[in-house]
């Protein structure tokens, strides 16, 4: 590698990060964080983001933009905490971290339903992006991090999500008929002893079809003494057994360093919930940032294919 400067990061943030803050919410929150895109049919980025509110618990507003860069806020949410029934008994602290993928046409959303006896998944689905029609709980407590595949795999539904078990958050795949009953359970990949994501780990953006497996960019978890730090990374997973990992990246493709992703209600995190891909392989990533604000990372699929899983990027030069 040549003397001098190199990015830090294998991928690159947007010059204009934070790209939505608390100052562009139309009605008074407390922070804006953790969107996921919706890729419309005319081409437009819709994001559904996660704003907490004053009171302190989670709901979800949409933002709207032409170029997937500029969004401009809407001036109400367009899904709160249930008050009443199933749901309402497990959203009593909110609804966090939407990821959207769409199966067959349909744009489904995931998301966990955080309440009294600890977070489980839950699902929904939209036809017009506002309205949001609840179909069921998909997970017992404490599971988080749902994410769907956008096709059947081997004629069933397939999610990855991350239960805890021993304290320990590993990634965890399941398969459904019917996207309601989930079953066949087995785990993915689990935090690695020595590394940026050595405390826990969890899916992030809803997996991407690639020729050689899918792409999954998760988040993992160090923690220090002062405390967890956020960083996200890449696992490429088997096409039709994705239990099995054919390789993962050894450094993170970003991390917490600007003052934004450093400095929030949480600090150091960087914490994706979803991506778009345009038709020449250029990928949007969008994440949260210290819980704070919404980002946006610029990098191409072959980048991350390529480079994500090059060893030689992340270790010491030679
Ligand atoms: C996770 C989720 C995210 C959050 C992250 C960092 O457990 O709750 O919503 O961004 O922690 O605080």
């Amino acid at each position: 590698m040549p003397r001098g400067r190199i990015g830090r990061d294998l991928i690159h943030r947007w010059e204009g990060n934070p790209a939505l803050t608390v100052e562009d919410v139309p009605f008074r929150a407390n922070t804006v964080f953790n969107g996921t895109p919706i890729h419309t049919e005319d081409g437009k980025v819709l994001l559904l983001i996660r704003v907490e509110g004053q009171q302190g618990y989670s709901f979800f507003v949409l933002a709207r933009s032409d170029d997937g860069l500029r969004f401009t806020i809407d001036d109400k949410p367009v899904m709160m905490p249930a008050k009443e029934g199933l749901f309402g008994r497990y959203e009593t602290n909110g609804i966090e971290d939407p990821r959207v993928t769409f199966i067959d046409g349909t744009c489904y959303v995931v998301y966990t339903a955080a309440g009294d006896y600890g977070p489980r998944i839950a699902l929904a689905k939209t036809e017009d992006y506002v309205n949001y029609e609840r179909i069921a709980l998909i997970s017992e407590p404490v599971n988080k991090y749902g994410v769907l595949f956008p096709r059947r795999i081997k004629d069933r539904y397939a999610r990855l999500d991350r239960p805890i078990g021993k304290g320990v958050g590993s990634i965890w795949v399941s398969y459904s008929d019917d996207l309601i009953h989930w079953g066949d359970t087995e785990v993915v990949l689990t935090p690695r002893s020595g590394y940026w994501d050595s405390w826990r780990i969890g899916a992030s953006v809803p997996p991407i079809e690639t020729p050689e497996g899918w792409l999954e960019i998760y988040h993992g978890v160090k923690f220090t003494s002062a405390g967890p730090v956020y960083r996200i990374g890449t696992v490429l997973l088997d096409l039709d057994e994705p239990s099995k990992v054919i390789k993962r990246c050894s450094g993170p493709i970003l991390g917490p360093r600007e003052d934004y992703e450093r400095i929030g209600d949480i600090p150091n995190v960087c914490f994706a919930c979803g991506a778009v891909v345009d038709d020449d392989g250029q990928m949007k990533l969008y994440y949260g940032a210290a819980d704070t604000s919404i980002c946006i990372a610029l990098t191409s699929l072959d980048e991350l294919m390529t480079e994500s899983f090059n060893h030689d990027h992340h270790s010491v030069t030679e």
